[in-house]
């Protein structure tokens, strides 16, 4: 498979069981083992984790076993030909984190989550990552009153220099979200993730990981959110997928819903040349209604879709759209893109 210099990268959550607020498993559940056998089979290269994507049971092991089990995880992944792209701590399900992990009200949930973070930094450490991705979840409210915005940031950033501090090799890069599960989150959008990086002690090792459906749930164009984030060198991870409209954060597989606009996000990533800078994260789910055994094609066909754009982005025709922007023609700059990913 032609890749044009691009990785790709998924994480174990993105095969899963199809459970959801309403109803069950659909799928029977597949071990981590059986879920890493399918990366190289679907030409992925690396593998997103969370802390205890990893580790299980993380906040019941101890310092040796963590850096141990992370070993050995590493082992296994070169032997298959993957490595690691990120580590991420999930800080949203534990009776702690209810109300916030980093911005609680409640001093010993932000104990645990500064704790649960240094885990998580020697679980990436070990298994050869400097990429840390935050994505807030808990971190906002249901009920505004209940905390400071201003606060929030000041402990988010407390948060950050903990991590920064503790080991001087990592890169933090936030993930923003605009709502789900909180109603409102603090981080929203790329602005406000690399505003953030730029108040703690490190800002040069603080960037961003952009979702598609993360910056439209936030009513604004994926490919502008990643432009932003590189205009600043902060764009270090993307997590592509696709959202049909303002509803709960459907992942659904990249350009899936909006072809044009996936197609905008090939277009300025491949011009800026992120092949160079990163690993392109796929972000997806299978629909619900999808049999086990055809599980994983939100994966290949999201691989696919993404490979067929960069092949649109690098043929289409630069001097007939120069002369368009030139003449402020945009109707025909219009014409000429819709032809194209049409392939007329
Ligand atoms: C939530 C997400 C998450 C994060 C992942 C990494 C399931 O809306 O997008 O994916 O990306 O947890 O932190
Ligand atoms: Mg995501």
């Amino acid at each position: 498979m032609e890749k044009f210099g691009y990785r790709f990268s998924f994480g174990p959550w993105n095969i899963h069981e199809g459970a959801d607020p309403f109803g069950p498993a659909v799928r029977p559940s597949r071990s981590f083992d059986n879920k890493l056998d399918a990366y190289k089979r679907l030409g992925f290269d690396a593998v997103q984790f969370h802390d205890d994507d990893a580790v299980p049971d993380l906040d019941n092991k101890n310092h040796a076993q963590i850096v141990g089990e992370s070993r050995a995880l590493r082992t296994r992944l070169e032997e298959m030909g993957l490595r690691a792209e990120f580590v991420a701590p999930r800080l949203w399900e534990h009776p702690l984190t209810i109300d916030g992990a980093y911005t609680s009200n409640d001093p010993q949930a932000r104990a645990y989550a500064r704790e649960r973070s240094h885990k998580m930094i020697d679980i990436a450490d070990a298994l050869g990552t400097d990429l840390i991705v935050l994505w807030l979840a808990r971190e906002g409210t249901y009920l505004r009153e209940s905390k400071d915005a201003a606060r929030a940031v000041d402990l988010l950033v407390e948060a950050m220099d903990d991590m920064l501090a503790y080991h001087p090799g990592i890169r933090l890069a936030v993930e923003p979200k605009p709502n789900e599960p909180m109603d409102i989150a603090y981080l929203p959008t790329a602005g406000h993730a690399i505003a953030i990086g730029f108040k703690t002690r490190a800002p040069e090792r603080c960037g961003l990981l952009v979702e598609s459906a993360h910056a439209i749930l936030a009513g604004l164009d994926p490919a502008d959110e990643m432009g932003f984030g590189l205009a600043y060198d902060k764009l270090w991870s993307v997590h592509l997928n696709d959202q049909n409209g303002l509803k709960y954060d459907q992942d659904r597989a990249f350009g899936s819903i909006n072809l044009r606009r996936a197609f905008d996000q090939v277009l300025i990533l491949d011009d800026h040349r992120f092949y160079e800078r990163g690993v392109v994260g796929l972000d997806v789910k299978a629909l619900r209604t999808q049999k086990a055994e055809v599980a994983e094609k939100h994966l290949s066909n999201s691989l696919q879709t993404f490979l067929w754009l960069v092949e649109r982005a690098r043929s289409l025709d630069r001097k007939a759209m120069q002369s368009c922007i030139e003449a402020r023609d945009y109707e025909e700059l219009d014409r000429l893109i819709l032809a194209h990913l049409m392939g007329r």
